[in-house]
C-alpha cells in the first residue's frame, strides 16, 4: 500500500509511503482518499494529518504514469485534492524534505501546511514541459501573491521552505520532531469549529495584476522561445486572476492535457529519465560497495587539468595538482585563481570562499606527492607514448586501490590500462572543455575495469555535479565518435556547394548551440587535423574531404590565429564569412570536378543529424553505450544538442525510423554517398516500426 494511515490520540495521520519520493501515482492518490473518508466516519478523530514518510513529502505526480491510462484514472490528483479541501475535519499538511509540483498543490489543497526548515518548495513543471496542473497555477498566488507565485511557477525554481515563513503558505515553522508538532498544532485546530480556511478562497490582491503578467509576458518571451510550457503558465495564471479561480482551473487543465503531448515536455522527460539512468550500469548493481575518496591527484595543471581539479575543489576534496615545470605549475594556479576571481566579480562567490578552494589545492612536482591520493586522473598530452610514462610511473607510486584514471578523449584504454599491473583499477574519466563549467563525463570502462571502481566514479561524477554516462572503449568513445561523422558530412557539403555560414546557420536554426564550423574555429582546426592524420594511416579506406587539412595548411587554426573558417577581429568572438575561404572553397570542388549545387538547409539537418543517429545506432549494436538514452545525454550536457528535442535518438524516433532510412539511402545515392554505411538498428527497428527508446 502506497499510503498508511493511523490514528494518535483524536488525529488520524495519513503517511504517504511510495519510495522513492512518494510519487502521487494511482495507489498513492486512493489510499490519500480513502484516508480522508476513513477520518471522516470516525467520529473518534479531530482532525487529520497528511505526511510523507522517508525523504519527500511529496516530489508531484508520478512522472512515470504519464502518457499511460493510470495518470487519467480517478482519484486523479484535482479529485484527491478536491477531498482534502472539501474535508470537514481540518487536514495540516505536515512537510519536511520536498514538497514539488504535485506534492505541492496538494500541500496548498490542505486548510493549514506545517513545515520543517530545509524543505524544497517547488512548482517545476515547467523543467518537465508542462506546469502544475492540479490548481497550483492557482493557490500558489492567493498563498504566495501574484509576483512571487509567477516566478516560481516560471522558473520552476525550489525556494526552501524557511524562507516562506510567515507567508500564508506555512501556518508554523517547526523546529522539532515534524509529526509530533503537527499533531499538536493538528489538536489544536481540530478543536475549533469551522469552516476551515481554504487558499482558494483568498483574494490574489494585486494592483495591477494584467500590468505585472504583460511584463511577464514580455520577459518570458525573450527567454523561452522554444519552449511552450512558461507561456501556458501565464495563460493559466492571467485566466485565474482576472476571472476567477474556477474559470483559473479550467483553463489550467486544457493547459496541462495540450502541454503533456508536445514533443517539448516529451523530449524533457526523456532528459529527466535519461540522466537518472545513465547512473544505472546494467551488470553493476546499485548496492555495490564503492571505495573511500577523500583524496584526489590530478596530473597536468593546463585547462584541463585546471577545470578538473577546480571540479573536486568545488566539493570540497583537496587536490594534489602535478606538474612537471614549476613555470607550467604556477601558470596552471594562475589561471584557476582567475576563474574564481572571475565568479567573485560575478558575486557568485566570496574572496574566502576563493581562498579556501585554493587552499585545497597542494601543488608538486613529484609523483610521489599522489602517493595518498585515493583517485588520480591524468590529463596530459594526447599521445600514447605520453600515457604509457605516466600510468607506468602511477602504477609505480599510487597507493594499492587507488582509481587510476585517464581523461583520454580518443585512445585505446584498454592499452593505457595494460601500461599497469592493475589494470582492474583503471577507468576514463573524460570530461569535456572547460571541464569545471561542462556537465557531461564519460565514464570509460575497460575490459578490465572493477565494478566497484565504475560504481566508485559514478558515485563522484554526482558529488561533483556531472553527468556521467559509460561508455565502451572505441575511438572517440560515444561522443566523438559520433561526432566525427556529423563533421565529415559537413565537410562533404562544402565540397558539394555550401559554404560554412549557411552550415552553421541551418544546424543552429535546428537548435544547436553552436554549427561545426563555428565549433571548430573554437576548439582549434588543428585538434581535427591531428585526428584525420591519424586516421588516414589507420583507416586509409575512410575517406574525408580534404578542404578541411587545407585550411589547417594555410595556418587557419580558428579563433587562436586569428582566422579559420571564418575570419575573425581582435577582442571580437563574432565569427565573420571569410571571402578568400569562400573561394578557395568553391576551387576545391572545381579541381575535384564536382559541379556545385544549391544543399537546402533541410539536407544539412538531415545529413548532419542523421549522421549521429547513425552511428548512434552502431554504438548501440556494439555495445559501447548500454541505452539509447545514455547517448541523448551525451548529446544533451556535452554536445550542444537542442534540449527540446531530447537528443539524437529521440529526435530519430521523433522522425521515425522508416523515414530516417529512406533519408539515409537517399544520401547513400548521392556523391559522397559512400560515407554513409547505414546501421543494421536502424533497419531492422524501422521493419519492425519500433524506435531507439521504445
Ligand atoms: C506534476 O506534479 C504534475 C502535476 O502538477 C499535475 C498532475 C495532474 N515521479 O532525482 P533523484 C524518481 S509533475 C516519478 O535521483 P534526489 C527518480 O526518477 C512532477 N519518479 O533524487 C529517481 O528514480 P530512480 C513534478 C520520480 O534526491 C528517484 O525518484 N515534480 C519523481 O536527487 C530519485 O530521484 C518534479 O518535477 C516523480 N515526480 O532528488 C520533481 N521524482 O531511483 C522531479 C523523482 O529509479 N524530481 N523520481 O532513478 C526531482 O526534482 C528530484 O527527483 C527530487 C529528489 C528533488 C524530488
Amino acid at each position: 500500500m502506497a499510503v498508511d494511515y493511523t490514528t494518535h490520540d483524536g488525529i488520524a495521520v495519513i503517511t504517504l509511503n511510495n519510495p522513492p519520493v512518494n510519487g502521487l501515482g494511482l495507489s498513492t492518490r486512493m489510499g490519500i482518499v480513502e484516508g480522508i473518508d476513513r477520518a471522516q466516519h470516525d467520529p473518534a478523530v479531530k482532525a487529520i494529518v497528511l505526511t510523507g514518510a522517508g525523504k519527500a513529502f511529496s516530489g508531484g505526480a508520478d512522472i512515470t504514469e504519464f502518457n499511460t491510462p493510470k495518470a487519467f484514472q480517478e482519484p486523479t490528483l484535482a479529485t484527491v485534492i478536491k477531498a482534502v479541501e472539501g474535508s470537514a475535519k481540518p487536514v495540516v499538511a505536515a512537510i519536511h524534505s520536498v514538497a514539488m509540483g504535485g506534492g505541492l498543490e496538494l500541500a496548498l489543497g490542505a486548510h493549514y501546511r506545517v513545515a520543517a526548515p530545509g524543505a524544497q518548495i517547488a512548482l517545476p513543471e515547467v523543467k518537465l514541459g508542462i506546469l502544475p496542473g492540479a490548481g497550483g497555477t492557482q493557490r500558489l498566488p492567493r498563498a504566495l501573491g501574484l509576483e512571487a507565485a509567477l516566478n516560481m511557477i516560471v522558473s520552476g525554481t525550489p525556494v526552501m521552505s524557511e524562507k516562506l515563513a510567515g507567508t500564508p503558505m506555512f501556518d508554523q515553522m517547526v523546529e522539532g520532531n515534524l509529526l509530533e508538532d503537527a499533531l499538536a498544532f493538528a489538536r489544536k485546530v481540530g478543536a475549533q469549529s469551522g469552516p476551515h480556511p481554504k487558499i482558494r478562497d483568498r483574494n490574489i490582491g494585486h494592483p495591477n495584476a494584467a500590468g505585472f503578467i504583460q511584463f511577464a509576458r514580455n520577459s518570458v518571451a525573450g527567454v523561452a522561445k522554444q519552449y511552450p510550457a512558461p507561456h501556458k503558465c501565464i495563460d493559466a495564471i492571467e485566466a485565474g486572476v482576472l476571472k476567477g479561480f474556477d474559470h483559473g482551473v479550467k483553463v489550467e487543465r486544457e493547459c496541462f492535457l495540450a502541454l503533456v503531448q508536445t514533443p517539448e515536455s516529451k523530449a524533457l522527460r526523456h532528459a529527466f529519465f535519461g540522466e537518472r539512468a545513465a547512473s544505472k550500469i546494467p551488470d553493476v548493481p546499485s548496492d555495490t560497495p564503492a571505495r573511500n575518496i577523500d583524496k584526489v591527484g590530478v596530473i597536468g595543471a593546463g585547462t584541463m587539468g585546471g577545470g578538473i581539479a577546480m571540479n573536486f575543489v568545488n566539493a570540497g576534496l583537496p587536490v594534489t595538482l602535478l606538474e612537471m615545470k614549476q613555470d607550467a605549475l604556477e601558470r596552471g594556479l594562475a589561471t584557476i585563481r582567475k576563474n574564481y576571481e572571475a565568479t567573485v566579480k560575478k558575486g557568485k562567490l566570496t574572496m574566502e570562499a576563493l581562498e579556501q578552494r585554493m587552499s585545497l589545492i597542494t601543488p608538486t612536482l613529484t609523483y610521489e606527492a599522489l602517493g595518498d591520493a585515493d583517485l588520480i586522473i591524468e590529463a596530459v598530452y594526447e599521445e600514447l607514448g605520453v600515457k604509457e610514462q605516466v600510468f607506468t610511473r602511477l602504477d609505480e607510486v599510487a597507493k594499492p586501490g587507488a582509481i587510476l584514471a585517464s581523461n583520454t578523449s580518443t585512445l585505446d584504454l584498454n592499452k593505457i590500462a595494460a601500461f599497469t599491473k592493475r589494470p582492474q583499477d583503471v577507468v576514463g574519466m573524460h570530461f569535456f572543455s572547460p571541464a569545471n563549467v561542462m556537465k557531461l563525463l564519460e565514464v570509460v570502462r575497460g575490459k578490465d575495469t572493477a565494478k566497484d571502481v565504475l560504481a566508485t566514479v559514478m558515485q563522484v561524477a554526482k558529488k561533483i555535479r556531472k553527468t556521467a554516462v559509460v561508455s565502451g572503449v572505441c575511438d572517440g568513445f560515444i561522443g566523438n565518435r559520433m561526432v566525427e561523422q556529423y563533421v565529415r558530412q559537413a565537410l562533404f557539403m562544402l565540397e558539394e556547394g555550401a559554404l560554412p555560414a549557411q552550415v552553421d546557420k541551418a544546424i543552429e536554426k535546428f537548435g544547436f548551440a553552436m554549427g561545426p564550423f563555428r565549433m571548430s574555429d573554437l576548439a582549434g582546426n588543428d585538434i581535427g587535423w591531428a585526428i584525420r592524420k591519424r586516421r588516414y594511416q589507420e583507416e586509409p579506406h575512410m575517406r574525408y574531404s580534404k578542404i578541411a587539412d587545407r585550411l589547417c595548411e594555410a595556418g587557419r587554426f580558428g579563433q587562436k590565429t586569428g582566422g579559420g573558417w571564418y575570419d575573425y577581429k581582435a577582442g571580437d568572438r563574432n565569427a565573420y564569412p571569410s571571402k578568400p575561404i569562400d573561394e578557395m572553397i568553391v576551387a576545391h570542388s572545381k579541381e575535384l570536378g564536382i559541379e556545385r549545387r544549391k544543399i537546402s538547409d533541410d539536407e544539412i539537418v538531415e545529413r548532419l543529424v542523421f549522421a549521429l543517429v547513425n552511428e548512434g545506432a552502431k554504438i548501440l549494436e556494439e555495445g559501447i553505450a548500454s541505452k539509447a538514452s545514455d547517448i541523448d545525454m551525451v548529446y544533451l550536457t556535452g554536445y550542444g544538442f537542442p534540449l527540446w528535442r531530447g537528443g539524437p535518438m529521440l529526435y530519430a524516433d521523433s522522425v521515425g525510423l522508416y523515414n530516417v532510412e529512406r533519408a539515409i539511402r537517399r544520401y547513400a545515392a548521392q556523391p559522397n554517398g559512400d560515407a554513409w554505411q547505414i546501421a543494421a538498428g536502424i533497419v531492422e527497428r524501422a521493419a519492425q516500426g519500433r524506435g531507439f527508446n521504445s
